[in-house]
């Protein structure tokens, strides 16, 4: 950490005691701000985390959490029973505000929707004062950084804000969240930092900000460069994989493993092929690229093509467990994974979803395994023959099993319980 400090004061004009930071408040408690706000707890700010979700807020309170991510609940009780973390449903003054809420994209044309970020901005206007640091944590297109700094202008007349001067009251910088669901505390602190300032001035006071939290380092930048710089690295995970999945569609085709070729291919010095799944899914990969194709939709054509490859993936494999049912009597079907990806309870994009749907809806009854929810989620609730099942009762029962997400209980399975049924092994697990 004190690394990490001297990298961030170096690349500032004024000395690191300039900025000090007691207070930290944090907008929106899912799966990045909820860490986010702990971490920065335990590391000494008395920190406010703030949700619209009353149920949240009340949880945390009692320290407890409401996401399955390693190591999260013991660092959050420590820091509730501490006095450090608190919850509520608005924002107070404080030193530093961190904005970390979702950024979606409009279902109809998939644009970006900035509904969360401008609300978030907008609760922020009755406690800001001079001094104090806005970092937008939130993946966003180029430019939104920019726009929050603009609508803030306008709810606070007394304050300047930095596209307006260069010393202004108020700081405001980009510095996206980077980290990887099923590792977020350990990447929360070891992953270096891209920072955009809307001034430099703004990237320091955020560098000294995560210096007290990061170990990795601090790497200023522009706002948009940083904007542009996150969207890239999702962008470009998910091109690779949509090549991944090109070519398992090709090699299906062809009558040929694809995971054996993918391993094959990857003993190549300078080849490494992603794994084939059964789609892209998630709240970051599946959108962000989007975000890009919005800012520049005659050049990225590459961009736009991964992202129809991937979610035409999950079809391409319904269509497959359709046609093996074609030629069997009633068969019950069996899909193993909700979750978006392994070891996690977040459903949201799931390609897993998309292929109960294309099933269900094809009138076939799924009994749908995911050991890490209690009830179905709202899009499979109510959809005709679709229930949620134990492991244990999928396989005795089922027919045909599609393997959707490499859970560690699936891939513990034992392959004796296999015999005699047909199997689509979406995550190549059980070869
Ligand atoms: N997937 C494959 N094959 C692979 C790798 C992934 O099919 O070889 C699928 C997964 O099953 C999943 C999807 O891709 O459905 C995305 O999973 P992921 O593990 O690649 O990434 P996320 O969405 O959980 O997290 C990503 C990370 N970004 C990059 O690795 C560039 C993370 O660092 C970001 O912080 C996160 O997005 C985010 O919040 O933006």
């Amino acid at each position: 950490m004190a690394m990490a400090r001297q990298r961030a004061a170096s690349s500032r004009r004024y000395p690191m005691a300039e900025y000090s930071f007691k207070t930290l408040v944090v907008i929106g408690l899912g799966y990045v701000g909820l860490p986010t706000a702990a971490i920065f707890a335990s590391r000494g700010l008395d920190v406010l985390g703030v949700d619209t979700n009353a149920g949240v807020v009340d949880m945390i309170n009692r320290g407890e959490v409401h996401i399955v991510e390693p190591d999260l609940g013991g660092i959050v009780r420590d820091a509730v029973s501490g006095g450090k973390l608190r919850a509520a449903t608005a924002p107070e003054p404080a030193d530093a505000f961190i904005i970390a809420v979702p950024t979606p994209f409009t279902d109809e044309d998939h644009k970006p929707d900035l509904g969360y970020l401008m609300a978030a901005t907008e609760s922020l206007a009755p406690v800001l004062k001079a001094g104090d640091l806005i970092v937008v944590e939130s993946t966003v297109p180029v430019g939104a950084t920019e726009a929050v700094s603009n609508r803030l202008v306008d709810l606070c007349p007394g304050l300047s804000f930095p596209h307006q001067t260069d010393a202004p009251d108020i700081h405001i910088a980009h510095s996206p969240e980077r980290v990887l669901p099923g590792r977020v505390i350990a990447e929360l602190t070891k992953n270096d930092r891209v920072i955009g300032g809307l001034t430099p001035e703004c990237g320091a006071h955020t560098a000294a900000l995560y210096a007290l939290a990061v170990d990795g380092e601090c790497l200023l930048t522009t706002a948009g460069t940083a904007e542009l710089v996150k969207l890239s690295e999702n962008a470009y995970r998910d091109v690779n994989i949509a090549f991944a999945n090109e070519l398992s569609v090709i090699a299906d085709k062809l009558g040929i493993d694809a995971w054996e070729a993918v391993r094959l291919a990857n003993h190549h010095p300078r080849v490494n092929i992603l794994q084939p799944g059964p789609g892209v899914g998630g709240h970051c990969i599946a959108v962000d690229p989007w975000f890009i194709v919005d800012s520049a939709p005659d050049d990225s054509d590459l961009i736009r093509a991964a992202r129809k490859v991937n979610d035409a993936k999950p079809h391409h494999l319904s269509g497959q467990v359709l046609n093996a049912a074609k030629d069997m009597n009633a068969p019950l079907i069996a899909c193993l994974g909700l979750a978006y990806k392994a070891d996690i309870d977040d459903l949201r994009q799931s390609p897993a979803i998309t292929v109960v749907q294309d099933i269900a809806d094809a009138g076939h009854p799924v009994l749908a395994v995911e050991p890490h929810i209690d009830a179905l989620p709202p899009e499979l609730d109510g959809l005709d023959g679709v229930s949620l099942a134990s492991l244990d009762d999928a396989l005795a029962q089922a027919d045909i099993i599609v393997l959707l997400v490499d859970h560690k209980d699936f891939k513990a399975v034992d392959q004796g319980r296999l015999a005699g049924k047909t199997i689509f092994d979406a995550r190549g697990i059980w070869r």
